[in-house]
C-alpha cells in the first residue's frame, strides 16, 4: 500500500474555497482524510468484507461503484469464498483509478479485479450478487438517483445485496443540527482545526447533496429491493443493506 500522507488540504486559509474535487492532491491524502472524516469508515469497510462472504455467489459479478483507492474492493476480495467470480471497480477520477490499480496489484487474491475509469451511471450491472455504493451516491445528481438505483437493482440476482453508505440529513432540524455538530466534534477530536472543518464544509456544499434515511429507504424499496434496513449509523453517517 502507498504511504499515507496527512490531510492538510484545508489547513491554511484559501482566498476562495473551490468546489471539492477528487484530484491528485486528494488522492495523496485520501486514506487519512476519509478515516479522520467519516465516523465508522473502518467498521463499514470490514463489514463489507463480511457481507461479501455471506452474499457472493459463485460465477457472479461484484461491483464497487465509486471505488476511490479500492478499500472496499480489497475487503470484498479478501472476504469472498465463492469461486469463479469477478470484481468490477469503477471511478470517474483518473487520479483515483491510477492509484487504485496500484493498490489492487499490491495484494494477491484469487478473484480477478477490473478497475474501470468511467461514470457509474454508464456501467451496466449484470449477474451481480453484490453491489457497493460506499459514500458515492451522495455525489450523483439527486434527480438521477432513482434511475441509477433501479438499474443496479435490475442487474442484481435474486438474494443479492446492495450496500449503500451515505452522509445523511435529518428531517428534524434540531436533530440535524446536533448530528452535524457531533460530526464536527469528531473531526476536531481527530485533529482537524476549526478552519479545516469550515473550509471543507464550504468545498462540499455544491458537490455533496444528502438525502434523509426515509428517502433512501423509499428509493430502495421502489427499485424492488425486498428487505431494506440501515445496519450502521454514527451521527449523520449511515450504511444500508438492501436485499433483492
Ligand atoms: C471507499 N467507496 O473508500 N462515477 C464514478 N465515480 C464517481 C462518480 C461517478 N459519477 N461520482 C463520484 N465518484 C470509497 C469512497 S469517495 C467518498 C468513495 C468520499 C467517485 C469519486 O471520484 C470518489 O472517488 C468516490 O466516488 C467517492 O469505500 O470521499 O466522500
Amino acid at each position: 500500500m502507498h504511504r499515507t500522507d496527512t490531510d492538510l488540504i484545508y489547513s491554511n486559509p484559501h482566498t476562495q474555497v473551490k468546489d471539492f474535487a477528487f484530484d491528485a492532491q486528494v488522492v495523496e491524502v485520501f486514506p487519512d482524510m476519509i478515516s479522520r472524516s467519516v465516523p465508522g469508515y473502518n467498521t463499514i469497510i470490514d463489514t463489507i468484507g463480511r457481507l461479501s462472504q455471506r452474499f457472493v455467489q459463485k460465477k457472479t459479478s461484484i461491483y464497487d461503484l465509486g471505488c476511490s483507492l479500492g478499500a472496499a474492493t480489497l475487503a470484498i476480495r479478501k472476504g469472498i469464498t465463492a469461486t469463479n467470480c469477478q470484481i468490477i471497480s469503477v471511478d470517474n477520477s483518473p487520479a483515483m483509478v491510477d492509484r487504485c490499480k496500484m493498490h489492487i496489484n499490491a495484494f494477491k487474491g484469487d478473484t480477478p479485479v477490473e478497475v474501470i475509469e468511467g461514470n457509474i451511471q454508464d456501467i451496466k450491472i449484470e449477474n451481480a450478487s453484490m453491489v457497493v455504493l460506499n459514500f458515492t451516491l451522495q455525489f450523483i445528481d439527486k434527480a438521477e438517483r432513482q434511475s441509477l438505483i433501479n438499474s443496479i437493482a435490475s442487474g442484481i440476482n435474486s438474494g443479492g445485496i446492495l450496500v449503500i453508505s451515505e452522509k445523511i440529513s435529518h428531517n428534524n432540524s434540531v436533530i440535524d443540527e446536533h448530528l452535524i455538530d457531533l460530526h464536527h466534534d469528531f473531526k476536531r477530536a481527530n485533529g482537524y482545526s476549526e478552519l479545516e472543518v469550515a473550509q471543507k464544509r464550504t468545498a462540499l456544499e455544491n458537490v455533496m447533496r444528502t438525502d434523509s434515511i426515509e428517502q433512501h429507504i423509499t428509493r430502495l424499496t421502489k427499485a424492488g429491493f425486498k428487505h431494506v434496513s440501515p445496519w450502521f449509523q454514527c451521527f449523520n453517517f449511515v450504511s444500508f443493506i438492501a436485499i433483492k
